[in-house]
């Protein structure tokens, strides 16, 4: 316990001699704040930087939200485009990117006759592609970490390290505002019902969905496939004209339609009525 509490005390020691007070007010890096972003869409998120010295160089590593599980987002890369960071010798590039641990860093490194002058602008912008599953009701906060073995920090003209703050920024927060997509898988009821001899069968799908719906008679037998294959996220219809498999008209009666999609399944009756 003593020993754990020494060694803190002299990292401490160490971290207040290397790192160099901030001069003047505190600097601060902060990641704008989306108000929304649907699936399968390009995001840019543009990153602040608030500095009132000169500034020769600035490391940022950030962390956003996992990829694979439960957010479905990549960062494709960072861009220092009319931006203040433009004019530095040294930046980020696509190796500055790791879509595996869902970790990207911004950095820049100054020189004469250029330099990072007190300013509150952008410094650089993230580009990023939501994924089909994207849950656009998260919030999901861009956060600092360390990555590469390098932390938060700005240096000073001379080249001398110091802590900012940072402000964080996230991706997305509330509903998505524009799109039509349902919230949940729904089979509607066929339309017109009874018909002779088309009808329109309307399903939902919240997202991308690999979709089977099949027509069956009242033996429980299959009629026909009518969808076999992977959808996109929104309102769906499929025709269906009275024929089965082979294309034979089929005789009047009740016929059952049948969805599954994932792990959603639902069923209904229709009266094809000649
Ligand atoms: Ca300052």
């Amino acid at each position: 316990m003593r020993k754990s509490i020494l060694t803190v005390i002299i990292v401490l020691a160490v971290v207040s001699l290397v790192y160099a007070q901030d001069p003047g007010v505190r600097d601060t890096c902060w990641v704008e704040k989306l108000a929304s972003a649907p699936a399968s869409s390009q995001v840019v998120v543009t990153v602040y930087l608030v500095n009132d010295e000169n500034v020769g160089g600035f490391t940022v590593p950030l962390a956003f939200p996992d990829s694979v599980t439960h957010y479905d987002i990549t960062c494709d890369s960072i861009s220092f485009v009319d931006t203040r960071g433009a004019t530095a010798a040294y930046k980020s590039d696509s190796t500055s990117v790791d879509n595996i641990n869902n970790k990207l860093n911004i950095f820049a490194l100054y020189f004469p006759p250029f330099i990072l002058e007190p300013g509150n602008t952008p410094i650089a912008k993230i580009y990023f592609t939501t994924g089909p599953t994207w849950n656009p009701s998260l919030s999901v906060p861009i956060d600092t970490t360390t990555w590469q073995g390098s932390g938060y920090e700005f240096s000073t003209e001379g080249g001398n390290p110091f802590f900012p703050v940072f402000w964080k920024g996230a991706l997305d927060v509330g509903d998505e505002k524009t799109s039509t997509k349902p919230k949940v898988y729904s089979l509607s009821q066929n339309y017109p019902n009874p018909f002779n001899p088309i009808t329109i069968l309307r399903f939902g799908l919240p997202r991308d969905s690999w979709v089977k719906l099949e027509v069956y008679n009242v033996l429980g037998q299959k009629v026909k496939t009518l969808v076999n294959e992977n959808l996109t996220a929104g309102m769906q219809e499929k025709e269906w004209d009275g024929t089965d498999e082979n294309g034979f008209e089929v005789a009047s009666g009740i016929y059952f339609y049948k969805i599954q999609a994932e792990s959603f399944s639902d069923i209904k009756k229709m009266v094809l009525l000649k």
